[in-house]
């Protein structure tokens, strides 16, 4: 109960914070209607989330995490328009609605992509301006890249079959965005100390999250034809498995920070959920 309410402060701070800045963003029309429809889509928001609880466990003020939590949510939803999109997954729903490309066009949907990965760093370039916030946009723009190329591996290899390959690229793919969740606030707190515990905290969170996700999209039969998917290569057992060994591998980073009860509660809300 105390981690639901926790949860939906963040989420709260997070929501009022980015109805601000997408009201700044210097837009209209067709491209304010379809950035804004995807952006407010209904998305669980756990990376602002994350970032905020890493930062209130650190000590960091939130309005000094707030434009990354921003900027990183901005480069989230581009890639969910673009992964819809034909050449892509060419997805027709995204969270129950009408993706962005079905509901306005294609090119709309390129361009509003575009858009928000451009408004990711117009937004927070204003504001950085210390040697520690250049550096927390840089972690942000070298995660970014490895999003990307994980996608790239994600579309190229049809099929991998070594499971090192398979996890390498979710590391990629889905684990960067969620590590930058955890190194953007520690280096605005200056705590290079715990970069190596947070950094394979965001790892084993992010996959996780995939093989999780990768569970549920199997079960309710929702993957795609060609696309990856840990269950459809190594089948359910062998998913719960990993899932389990990913589990454990937080809970021992973990059980060196007992008072983040935050975070062990999120990991617990990250494997039980089911859609
Ligand atoms: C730039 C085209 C392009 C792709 C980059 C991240 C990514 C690669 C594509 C997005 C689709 C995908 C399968 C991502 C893996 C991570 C994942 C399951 C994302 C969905 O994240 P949630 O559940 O989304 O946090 P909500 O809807 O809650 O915001």
């Amino acid at each position: 109960m105390e981690f639901q309410l926790k949860l939906n402060e963040y989420k709260f701070i997070a929501e009022e914070y980015f109805k601000k800045r997408i009201s700044e963003a210097d837009f209209s029309g067709s491209l304010s209607e379809a950035v804004r429809y995807s952006f407010f889509g209904g998305g669980k928001r756990i990376r602002p989330v994350l970032m905020l609880a890493v930062s209130d466990y650190l000590g960091v003020d939130f309005s000094l995490v707030l434009p990354f939590a921003f900027s990183l949510e901005c480069i989230h939803e581009h890639s969910l328009i673009h992964d819809d999109l034909p050449a892509l997954d060419n997805d027709d729903v995204r969270r129950g609605k009408l993706s962005c490309h079905k509901k306005f066009s294609e090119h709309l949907a390129i361009l509003s992509g575009d858009y928000l990965l451009n408004y990711a760093y117009e937004a927070c370039l204003t504001i950085c301006d210390t040697p520690e916030k250049i550096k927390a946009l840089s972690v942000l723009a070298s995660s970014t890249g490895l999003m990307l190329s994980g996608q790239v591996l994600d579309t190229t290899s049809q099929y991998e079959t070594a499971e090192a390959s398979l996890i390498s690229v979710y590391e990629k793919k889905t684990a960067s965005l969620l590590t930058a969740c955890f190194t953007i606030p520690l280096i605005l707190a200056n705590k290079g100390e715990l970069i190596s515990d947070f950094s394979n905290l965001g790892r084993s969170i992010g996959l996780l999250f995939q093989i999780t996700d990768d569970i549920i999209d199997y079960s309710k039969r929702l993957e795609a034809k060609d696309e990856l998917n840990f269950v459809k290569i190594f089948g359910v057992k062998h998913a719960l498995d990993i899932k389990n060994e990913l589990y454990f591998e937080c809970n021992k980073i973990l059980d060196k920070h007992k008072d983040f009860t935050f975070l062990k509660s999120f990991v617990d809300y990250i494997s039980e959920r089911c859609e």
